[in-house]
This record gives C-alpha cells, sequence and structure tokens, in this order.
C-alpha cells in the first residue's frame, strides 16, 4: 500500500500504510476491487453540499458550464447508488459529493474523500463546500465566502474527543482561494457576495439562537443580543459544517474554501420561509460564482 505523504497533500495516518486493502464503506468504494486511479486520478475539484439533489444539480450545471462530453442518452450517474450513504457525480476533474447535514456527517465523508483521492493519486486538488446558511445582517439570496471558520465559542478550532481527551484542531482556510473565489462575482450578479466569517454549531435550533425550535431556554432579547454580538465580531452566516471542513482540510494539506448562499436574515426571523421556487433560485447561486472559478481555473474563460 501506498506511503502516508504524496501527491501534494498528505494523510497524516501510518496505519494506512500497513493496511492491505482499504474499504471506503460509506462511499461504497474499495482499494482492491476498483481501479481507483483509473476512476479518480484525474480529480482537481472536489465540491461537496449537504443535499444530495444540490449536488446532482451542481453536477449537470458544471457538466454544461465545463463542457464534459456525456455518451448520448446517457446522463450522470449517482457513483455511490443503491450502497452508498452519500451521493457522488463526477464530472471530468469535479467530483460533486454530498455531505448531509452537521459535522459528524460531514466527517465521516471527508475522511473517506481525502482517502480516495490518496489511493487514486489525484494531485493539487481543491475542495469547496457549496452549501447554505443562515445570514446575519444580509439579504436573504446573499451569498458569503468564508474568511475564517468559528465555532460556537468564536475560535477558530474544531473540538474532537480522541481517546477521552479533548482535542482543538486549527481550522484554517486557504485565503488566496476565497479570494479568489470572491473575485469572480460580477456587478450583472443579481446577488451580493461577501466576505465575512461563518460560525459553524452543531444544531439548527438553539445553538444557532432560534426562538422556534421544540425547546428554548432565552428570551428574544437576549437572542437579539447574541446575534448583534456574532455580527459585531465579523460573523456574516451561521452553518453547520464549516469548522470541521477548515481544520480537516488543514490537517491533509488540502486547500479549502466555503461558500454559502444565506437563506433567512437571522436579524429578522428565525424561519426559511422561502418559496421552491426562491430557494431553488437562491441555491444556484454559489454554484454559479463557483462554476465560474472552476472554469477560469480550467482556463475555460
Ligand atoms: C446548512 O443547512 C443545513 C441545516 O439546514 C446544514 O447542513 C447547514 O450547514
Ligand atoms: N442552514 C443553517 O445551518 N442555518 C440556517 O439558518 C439556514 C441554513
Amino acid at each position: 500500500m501506498a506511503s502516508g505523504r504524496n501527491h501534494g497533500f498528505h494523510i497524516p495516518n501510518p496505519h494506512i500504510r500497513e493496511m492491505e486493502q482499504d474499504v471506503l464503506y460509506h462511499i461504497a468504494l474499495e482499494t482492491k476491487s476498483h481501479d481507483l486511479p483509473a476512476m479518480f486520478g484525474n480529480v482537481k475539484f472536489v465540491c461537496v453540499g449537504g443535499s444530495p439533489n444540490r449536488m446532482k444539480h451542481l453536477a449537470d450545471y458544471l457538466q454544461e458550464q465545463l463542457h464534459v462530453e456525456i455518451p448520448a442518452g446517457m446522463t450522470l450517474c449517482n457513483l455511490g447508488k443503491g450502497k452508498a450513504r452519500y451521493a457522488m457525480y463526477k464530472v471530468g476533474p469535479v467530483l460533486c459529493v454530498s455531505h448531509g447535514m452537521g459535522v459528524p456527517s460531514l466527517s465521516i465523508l471527508l475522511h473517506e474523500l481525502f482517502k480516495l483521492l490518496f489511493h487514486a493519486k489525484c494531485k493539487d486538488v481543491t475542495i469547496i463546500r457549496v452549501g447554505t446558511s443562515g445570514g446575519i445582517g444580509l439579504d436573504p439570496g446573499t451569498v458569503v465566502v468564508t474568511e475564517e471558520a468559528l465555532n460556537t465559542f468564536l475560535e477558530p478550532y474544531y473540538t474532537q474527543v480522541i481517546l477521552g481527551k479533548e482535542t482543538k484542531k486549527p481550522s484554517v482556510l486557504d485565503r488566496g482561494l476565497a479570494e479568489a473565489i470572491l473575485g469572480c462575482s460580477s456587478p450583472k450578479d443579481n446577488f451580493k457576495t461577501v466576505l465575512g466569517k461563518t460560525m459553524c454549531a452543531n444544531d439548527f435550533y438553539e445553538e444557532q439562537a432560534r426562538l422556534d425550535g421544540a425547546v428554548c431556554t432565552f428570551t428574544e432579547k437576549e437572542k437579539m443580543d447574541y446575534l448583534h454580538e456574532l455580527y459585531a465580531a465579523g460573523v456574516r452566516n451561521i452553518e453547520m459544517e464549516a469548522v470541521a471542513f477548515a481544520a480537516m482540510c488543514h490537517r491533509v494539506n488540502i486547500k479549502g474554501a466555503v461558500v454559502c448562499v444565506t437563506l433567512v436574515n437571522r436579524l429578522k426571523g428565525d424561519q426559511v420561509t422561502a418559496t421552491n421556487e426562491i430557494m431553488r433560485e437562491y441555491q444556484r447561486r454559489p454554484q454559479r460564482i463557483v462554476g465560474r472559478y472552476i472554469r477560469q481555473q480550467l482556463g475555460l474563460d
């Protein structure tokens, strides 16, 4: 089996070296029965996002934008169909994969995705989370490119308990990548794209200061004071994966970025009330920005 340090990024796990085969259980791939370098060796960009449908839409959109040929009568297929926990679509050099909701689901996927890239001998890969979030002081539909991912103590760390001990891993995103993605917005867009800090919570309701969960222990004033405090600290959106995403990318030395559309302005309310049509339009916005970035990187613009 290959060594743990290779291919521009590294897998800081000496045990991988000793394994005869590696079963990437949740993405239904394995080193013995799949030729991973042949299947995935040309991957340069990985886009991840919460929902399988959104990732399918992104894959279809990128297929068109990147002029990736698909044989007549065929459509993009979900590589994990039937067996995997996550939906995965490959569009030329781009892999689009769903990660579910929250850090635990994302972290399982990233372990297996990073090992996949390693086993496939991919080089110079960039990974982008293309997602949704709640905005603070922004019009719904605004796209936020994360400049720093923070935990709910507003610290740039991902906290994990390993062998019963608390560990803090720095959440580091690539600043140059964030700025390059921000630079792909256009004054002609019918929405704004901004750079801002992103707070990552482990819950959609109480941890995100919502009054509308099944349980709530704080007042409206306490909620508003807290959200204003977040705004003053530079936080422009809240979601549920950024801090682990940033820390895990940093540990394997892969450039990562987080690009999320805001579905609601939390200074004005808690409920996500946009119609299905508006929601679909909002969700396409970060996809358009990221699509432009990938086109530019591939020399298509
Ligand atoms: C954004 O949206 C989801 C919760 O609705 C969660 O995955 C996130 O980060
Ligand atoms: N996702 C979140 O985590 N929070 C929101 O408010 C909206 C989407």
